[in-house]
């Protein structure tokens, strides 16, 4: 995988403050365990309970909702509430996927259920569902005109329903022997795809009622949204621990149908794929062999090579669609950039 040369674009830094201090104010400071596992899932706290401040997830989502405000000519301040929501569902979304795929780690820390129990991980995540939902409330504490907050609530709440559908299918998927790249595309647009084209579609309703617009940033959130996947699952693979938190490997040890197994498992031949069924059949733990295995048919294969062209090719795609309107100079460059870095981003 190779290394970032791409600089953090100032699109996901120059919202952060503003966007911690609104998210700290929607899960609020009460004396209560709910919300000391939310703020040790935040980063806020450590799990006695003393504030910490380690940094909390990159908070793209949120960065590519107010951004997208921005870029069409709304103030970003205005759909504050949008970006909080978004990232509040995506992280429920984190901490029940680490409850139903058993991780104990997660941003380099034990993940709430592994502290707390299953029972408690579940009472968490749905709870952060629950604030996201309170945000945008129309009678919550939303400075979104009442219409407004509604429209913003139905994109978000289709896209979270997309999201569960996308898991549903990405858990099928691990008891099956084939998948084709065309089934896992389909469960990736659902799984991480509309919570992406969500954030870029709130942010441009909330900015603007020109519909060119809204439906470029949407279709362009559609197809980052499938390239942030593949990087992602690139990293699951061939990532470096200090930067994802996750062993190089990682994936292959749970045998999850990531992008590069799919492909392996696709193109392989002859005894490379013998070698890949056998491993995936098994019902006992990985080898350090095993996975060397693993990932030297993936080497032979250019798996990498493919997962980087698919990534790029949807970036590009995504740059297309935005041509569909005529963002000013600034904000597209900034989508170029964007695009650049989510594409090479290590971690
Ligand atoms: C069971 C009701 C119910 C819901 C669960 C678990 C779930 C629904 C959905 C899971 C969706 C999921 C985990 C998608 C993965 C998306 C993804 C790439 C996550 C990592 O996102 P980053 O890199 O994380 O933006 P940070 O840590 O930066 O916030």
């Amino acid at each position: 995988v190779a290394q970032t040369i791409t600089a953090l674009p100032d699109a996901f830094s120059r919202y952060r403050t503003q966007l911690d201090d609104a998210l700290r104010a929607a899960i609020g400071d009460q004396d209560h365990p709910l919300y000391d596992m939310l703020r040790y899932h935040m980063g806020w706290q450590d799990e006695t309970g003393r504030a910490i401040d380690v940094g909390t997830g990159k908070g793209v989502r949120p960065a590519l909702c107010l951004f997208a405000c921005e870029a069409v000519g709304g103030s970003w301040k205005t759909a504050l509430p949008a970006a909080v929501a978004i990232e509040l569902i995506h992280n429920f979304s984190l901490i029940h996927d680490d409850i139903q795929d058993g991780d104990k780690e997660r941003r380099h820390r034990p993940t709430v259920w592994y502290i707390w129990g299953h029972s408690h991980g579940m009472n968490a995540g749905v709870a952060m569902n629950v604030l996201a939902n309170r945000v945008l409330a129309p009678n919550g504490s939303s400075s979104l005109p009442a219409e407004m907050a509604l429209q913003v609530s139905s994109i978000l709440t289709s896209a979270c329903r997309e999201m569960i559908e996308g898991q549903v299918l990405d858990l099928g998927f691990e008891q099956r022997s084939t998948v084709r790249v065309s089934d896992y595309l389909t469960m990736i647009g659902k799984k991480t795809g509309a919570l992406l084209e969500s954030s870029l579609h709130m942010g441009a309703v909330i900015g603007t009622d020109d519909s060119r617009f809204i439906k470029a940033m949407s279709a362009f959130g559609t197809e980052i949204g499938f390239m942030f996947q593949v990087r992602d699952d690139m990293l699951g693979i061939w990532g470096v621990q200090d930067k994802t938190g996750k062993p190089t490997g990682s994936d292959i040890h749970r045998r999850k149908k990531s992008l590069p197994i799919v492909h392996a498992l696709e193109t392989a031949e002859g005894s490379a794929r013998e070698r890949l069924l056998s491993i995936y059949r098994a019902h006992k733990p990985l080898t350090e062999t095993d996975i060397a295995d693993v990932i030297s048919i993936m080497d032979e294969l250019d798996t990498a090579g493919f997962c980087s062209s698919l990534a790029k090719e949807h970036g590009e795609l995504g740059l297309q669609a935005l041509s569909e309107a005529e963002l000013g100079p600034k904000a597209r460059a900034e989508c170029e950039e964007m695009t650049a870095f989510l594409l090479e981003r290590d971690y």
